[in-house]
């Protein structure tokens, strides 16, 4: 059956990126990427739920704000569903190969969202991340922690919401707070940054706490392999 994937198991290394609607991950991501593929690093970048051509089929239902009568069970396992296939098909090879899997929101989300923000049951929806996850675990996970408001005026600036957003800001605000005890409950995974400020301030803080808690994540391939001499 399944096999859980530890990090010294495995060449790569899963990083994972979280936060409220609006906080500025993809803005993250996209600098943390360069930044990692400037020291000769392998990554793969990747968005939940989407990433695979089901996923992002999967995303298409899950964002649609036409989609408002979607049961909350639906939803649940629509985003476990298209995390699977992404495990199978991208990130789990892509560990095995040695590459550096940055991921704009992975499980937590669905812990934040519908167990934080919808009321589902919170062993229930570790159960079904477990299966969703496929035994893959991210190292560590970046929490970009801001006011939900300003965050939502961020996202919202751009035009139109999608159906998650479309449930307001009182839904935002129980997700900081179920993203702050995950970072509270694991503390050497989840690592909250405080996302207030300009992008590259923000993103001078992100690789602080990231190299922290994964040392050598920068060091670039050349360094390693003269480590393994
Ligand atoms: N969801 C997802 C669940 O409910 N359960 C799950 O299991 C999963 C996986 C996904 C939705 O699905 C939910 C969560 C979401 O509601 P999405 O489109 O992927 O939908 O939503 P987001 O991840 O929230 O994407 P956004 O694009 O809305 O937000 P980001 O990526 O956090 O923010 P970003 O970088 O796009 O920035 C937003 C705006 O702010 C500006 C940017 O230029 C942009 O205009 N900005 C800044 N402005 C000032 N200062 C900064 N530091 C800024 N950083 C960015």
């Amino acid at each position: 059956m399944m096999r859980a994937e530890t990090a010294a198991a495995r060449p790569g290394a899963f990083v994972t990126l979280e936060g409220v609607d609006g906080a500025g991950k993809t803005t993250q991501v996209v600098r943390l990427v360069e930044r990692l593929e400037a020291c000769g690093r392998e990554v793969v970048r990747l968005r939940e739920p989407g990433g695979t051509a089901i996923s992002e089929r999967i995303r298409a239902l899950l964002l649609d704000p036409g989609n408002s009568e979607m049961a909350p069970e639906c939803e649940l396992l629509l985003f476990e569903a298209s995390r699977a296939q992404l495990v199978r098909e991208v990130i789990e090879p892509a560990l095995a190969r040695g590459a550096v899997v940055v991921c704009d929101r992975f499980y937590d989300s669905t812990h934040a969202y519908q167990a934080g923000g919808r009321g589902f049951d919170d062993a229930l929806v570790r159960r079904a991340n477990e299966l969703g996850c496929c035994g893959v675990h991210p190292d560590v996970t970046l929490v970009l922690d801001m006011d939900p408001g300003r965050a939502f005026e961020r996202a919202g600036a751009r035009g139109e919401h999608d159906r998650m957003e479309a449930e307001g800001l009182a839904l935002q605000c129980r997700v900081r707070e179920d993203y702050r005890q995950l970072a509270e409950a694991e503390p050497a995974r989840v690592r909250l940054v405080d996302a207030d400020g300009a992008p590259d301030e923000v993103y001078a803080r992100l690789e602080e706490t990231l190299t922290a808690a994964l040392p050598g994540l920068f060091e670039g391939l050349a360094a390693q392999e003269s480590n393994h001499d």
